[in-house]
């Protein structure tokens, strides 16, 4: 048995489902609350797997229970239920707000609808952090906790800061849209920072998880392997996966032998259309291509009916009541511009029917008209197919779906192009039985074999199995990445010193250059091309005695002095107003007692550096805000390092500035025609660089992939960062070492 079949309530490593509705809606009514099981296409596929398996299921039960209210139990349920309460005011925002009104209809490639919100997106990530609370309470460290869907795309992040270890996976039921769309959400990079908490995260094609690859690379400047579907994400490397869901292909297809006949297909040949109502499954569309079936071939006329099922949904947002009063219209407009005494071509109903009524229904439509504007993958398709135990009607599908991307067999169509459709129609409706009957086994073949089960057990073996691995960073990626750019007779390369060229140490006057390190920076300083400056919040004598070379440029204090060739030494001009007010900082801080227990400050001239790494963590955060409150009260700015905090002085000047400085004094004010400009640094002091200098160079960040950055790339390590200047040093003309570069560049 593979450790995926062992997955199980009882056993020792368990699922626990995570989804924004649990599987089952609650309903006040006369009686009390009742429960009415949810719709939707990620409640059908995985409740019955729940069911087999055992396990948990956390979620949000759809309605804002009162304080005293219980969710009414259901004797016979075979899983475990986490239930969420959300507030009204979480309703509105992440629900409606972030969740309905703005990814939805991003993620479908419907930009213009999409509302852009911050109220809306900070409660969206409340609430996942809300969603991350119930999954450290409920689960345990062996579990497989298996996150779904846009409502929850941050919540992996908040779990992995509690349960570090945890083993997350995430599936995405919708598409994800191409980079040029998604990067129009201004909090794109949270969302997928949020997502590569996860060891696993799944897309159900292929195109949908090239998107993400190319938004990760591209947005957050991480290493992608292609090949592997791989992804660097600091110190850990996420598997990205592709798993096409499928239906429960055996419980449609009995359904649809075993339930009597429904009198909503008895007459005519009927073309089915069973949808949500959403704007994204294309309704009035459709409704649109079969009134041109009717203009183009009037012979179909009191023959054929489109029986239009729309599940209501969403109503509580505008847009969606406005679709439901756009399909009534366009519905009364057909039927009232065809009907005849005894014939109305649209039967249009707007409710739920019973899993069994619709599998007989699917079963005696004649066609299925699947034509979603753009759809993650569409089980309707799927159990029109599982449900054709008769006489075999055809599948009409839209190129559009995710479904598309398996079910060839399908009549596939433009659901925009509303002749192309009309004329797939009446191809369908003339189709010979042999060809109906051709098409339609290999699309019921295809979804028994691939069916619900299937993808679960594809989807947990990876999780359980994948262990995730990229290979090591190597000459390729250095070419594929600066080889275009560095097209510039000289390169002036920016290096931060600590936890860029050196590791962070406890004190500062242990964080030397290793030999290997030292070696390869000054290979790069020995080209007549390069010229290496080192950008230090070090003083500028300790930095350049640190480093020892002496034909490099320094620049110290953040860049408040800089020294180096071709350029005349700088001092700010503040300096020295600075320096006499460090004494004073130095003073009230003590007086503070902020240094207790291991912090201590290094006073830099016109900066001070107060470092409290040696003090416990939980203390971190009192001694970070008194200390912040008295660097402000000495009229300094407090700035944010690696467990440290920045005093510095409010001049406007960062290492940003003082990059251009060294640029301009160098090279004139023309520099960048003549200069190629690489920046690498680890700290939130050298992201003033990267934001100052972002599209004129390539800038790098260091080290774990915990916050945002504004820079270029990331790299994961001084190792990293080794291999980079190694390559740089042996650019162009130089032999170039094959395969590995240096020491090996994983974490240490
Ligand atoms: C999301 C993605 C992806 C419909 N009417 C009734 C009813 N339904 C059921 C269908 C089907 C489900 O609703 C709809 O599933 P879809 O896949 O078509 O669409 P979404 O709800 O948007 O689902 C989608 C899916 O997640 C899974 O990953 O395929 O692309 O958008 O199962 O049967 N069920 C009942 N009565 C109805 O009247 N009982």
């Amino acid at each position: 048995m593979s450790q995926a079949e062992g997955w199980s309530g009882s056993g020792a490593s368990g699922v626990v489902i995570v989804s924004n509705r649990l599987p089952f809606t609650i309903h006040r009514s006369a009686r009390g609350l009742e429960r009415a099981p949810s719709a939707g296409g990620l409640i059908t596929a995985l409740e019955p797997v729940l069911r087999k398996r055992g396990g948990t299921w956390v979620g949000w039960p759809g309605i804002e229970l009162k304080r005293d209210e219980e969710i009414p139990s259901d004797g016979e349920q075979p899983y475990e239920i986490q239930a969420l309460r959300l507030t009204d005011r979480e309703i509105t925002h992440y629900v409606h707000g972030f969740s309905n009104r703005t990814l939805w209809p991003l993620m479908h490639s419907l930009p213009a609808r999409a509302r852009f919100d911050r109220k809306d997106f900070d409660v969206y990530e409340q609430v996942n952090q809300r969603f991350a609370n119930a999954i450290a309470m409920c689960s345990r460290a062996q579990d497989l906790v298996w996150i779904h869907d846009f409502h929850l795309m941050m919540a992996p992040s908040q779990v992995r800061l509690t349960m570090p270890d945890a083993r997350l996976a995430f599936f995405l039921h919708i598409p994800f849209p191409p980079y040029d769309i998604f990067r129009l959400l201004p909090w794109d990079r949270e969302l997928l920072r949020g997502m590569l908490d996860c060891n696993l995260i799944g897309f159900h094609v292929d195109g949908y998880a090239q998107n993400f690859l190319d938004c990760v690379e591209r947005r957050l400047g991480s290493r992608v392997d292609r090949e592997n579907m791989v992804v660097e994400h600091g110190d850990r490397v996420v598997q990205v996966g592709v798993f096409p869901i499928g239906i429960a292909y055996g419980d449609f297809e009995r359904r649809a032998r075993e339930t009597a006949s429904q009198p909503e297909t008895q007459s005519e040949r009927v073309v089915l259309g069973v949808d949500r109502l959403d704007y994204t499954k294309g309704i009035p569309e459709r409704i649109r291509a079969f009134e041109r079936l009717l203009e183009l071939h009037p012979r179909h006329r009191e023959k054929v009916v489109l029986l239009q099922l729309a599940v209501p949904s969403r109503s509580q947002v505008a847009e969606y009541r406005a679709l439901k009063r756009e399909i009534d219209e366009l519905v009364g407009q057909v039927n009232g511009r065809f009907a005849t005494a005894t014939w109305s071509p649209i039967r249009y109903l707007y409710r739920s029917l019973s899993q069994d009524k619709l599998a007989a229904i699917y079963r005696d439509a004649d066609i299925a008209l699947v034509t979603p504007l753009r759809d993650g993958m569409n089980l309707v398709a799927k159990e029109y197919v599982a449900s054709q135990v008769l006489d075999p009607g055809v599948l009409i599908l839209s190129r559009l779906a995710g479904a598309a991307e398996t079910m060839r067999e399908a009549l596939l169509v433009n659901p925009y192009n509303a002749d192309e459709t009309a004329e797939a129609l009446n191809r369908a409706i003339d189709m010979e039985e042999p060809e109906r009957r051709t098409r339609m086994e290999a699309l019921r073949r295809r979804e028994q074999r691939d069916d619900v089960e299937a993808w679960v057990h594809a989807f947990l073996s990876t999780a359980e199995e994948s262990r995730a691995a990229i290979n090591p960073l190597s000459v390729h990626d250095f070419e594929a990445w600066l080889g275009p750019y560095l097209t510039r007779p000289r390169l002036a390369l920016f290096l931060d010193y600590d936890g860029t060229l050196t590791e962070i140490c406890e004190h500062p006057a242990k964080a030397l250059l290793s030999d290997a390190m030292r070696k390869v920076v000054e290979g790069c300083a020995a080209r007549d091309d390069t010229d290496v400056a080192v950008i230090s919040g070090r003083k500028l004598d300790n930095v350049a005695e640190m480093v020892g070379h002496p034909g490099l440029t320094y620049a110290g204090n953040h860049g408040l002095e800089i020294r180096g060739p071709d350029i005349e030494d700088f001092a700010h001009e503040d300096l020295t107003h600075y320096q006499a007010r460090t004494a004073e900082l130095v003073a009230a801080l003590d007086v503070a007692e902020v240094h207790a227990d291991g912090a201590w400050t290094e006073a830099k001239g016109p900066t001070l550096t107060y470092h409290y790494r040696g003090v416990p963590p939980d203390r971190w955060p009192a001694l970070i805000k008194r200390a912040e409150r008295i660097i402000t009260a000495a009229g300094f700015q407090a700035r944010p390092a690696h467990c440290a905090l920045e005093a510095r002085p409010p001049i406007g000047w960062d290492k940003g500035r003082a990059v251009l400085h060294v640029l301009r004094e160098r090279y004139g004010p023309s520099w960048s025609q003549k200069v190629r400009v690489i920046y690498v640094g680890d700290d939130q002091t050298d992201e003033d660089a990267f934001r100052f200098l972002a599209g004129l160079a390539m800038t790098f960040r260091v080290g774990p992939a915990d916050t945002l950055t504004a820079a270029t790339r990331r790299l994961p390590n001084v190792s990293a960062v080794q291999a980079l200047i190694e390559w740089l040093a042996q650019r162009d003309g130089w032999p170039l070492p094959s395969g590995p570069l240096g020491p090996a560049c994983r974490g240490r």
